[in-house]
């Protein structure tokens, strides 16, 4: 199984899947940034992440890790149980779309747009937009985890959309930060930044 792979990028979501679930694989690093370097992804518009299994080929994040899910043995990242899943996927659902919608336009704003097409409305914006929906994160203190007593899927994605935020400089309250912390030391996320950041 390939991985196509960019540092810092959301391919360490689908690398830390990996890292979680115990499977093999070989990530292949890319070069997002020149369009005439033959390090190109094969995805069709030359994003990563993106997986190559023999025929197969997946793109999408959330496509990639659940795929992971499915085939593996491990449950307890993505569980079988209709209601823990359900919470997971709420959590999924809130993370891709309130939560990392103003994350990633201010993170664009502020890293990938060349200076002189910055826009300091935007930048007001997507901070307004980041902050209201960091403030809606509300971690149920009776659970180790986001979704339950196990660490799932969930939390991988919100992890990244949180260390994104803090690249934005954008401040977490106390315990949203403590959570981050803690899911950031497991031992999967440093086996899957490495990977990811390798050069
Ligand atoms: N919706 C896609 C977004 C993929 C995406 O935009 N990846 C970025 C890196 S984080 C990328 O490859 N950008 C390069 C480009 O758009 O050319 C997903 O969740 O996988």
């Amino acid at each position: 199984m390939k991985i196509y792979r960019f540092p810092k990028s959301r391919s360490l979501k689908v690398l830390w899947t990996l890292e979680e679930l115990g499977i093999d694989y070989e990530s292949v690093k890319v070069d997002l940034l020149a369009k005439d370097s033959p390090l190109q992804s094969p995805h069709p518009f030359g994003k990563v992440p993106y997986l190559i299994e023999g025929d197969l080929s997946i793109s999408e994040t959330l496509a990639i890790c659940l795929y992971l899910c499915e085939k593996s043995t491990h449950h307890s990242l993505y569980p079988t149980d209709i209601e823990a899943r359900a919470k997971v996927n709420a959590w999924l659902s809130f993370t891709l779309t309130d939560l990392e919608s103003g994350i990633w336009g201010l993170l664009k704003q502020l890293i990938l747009v060349p200076e002189e097409k910055r826009s300091p409305d935007l930048v007001r914006y997507f901070t307004n937009e980041a902050n209201n929906a960091i403030s809606q994160i509300s971690l149920n203190e009776n659970t180790l985890w986001l979704a339950s007593n196990e660490f799932t899927l969930a939390d991988i994605f919100m992890a990244q959309t949180l260390q994104w935020a803090k690249v934005c400089g954008l401040t977490l309250p106390v315990t949203v930060n403590a959570y981050l912390e803690k899911t950031l030391s497991r031992t999967s996320y440093r086996k899957a930044v490495e990977q990811n950041d390798a050069p």
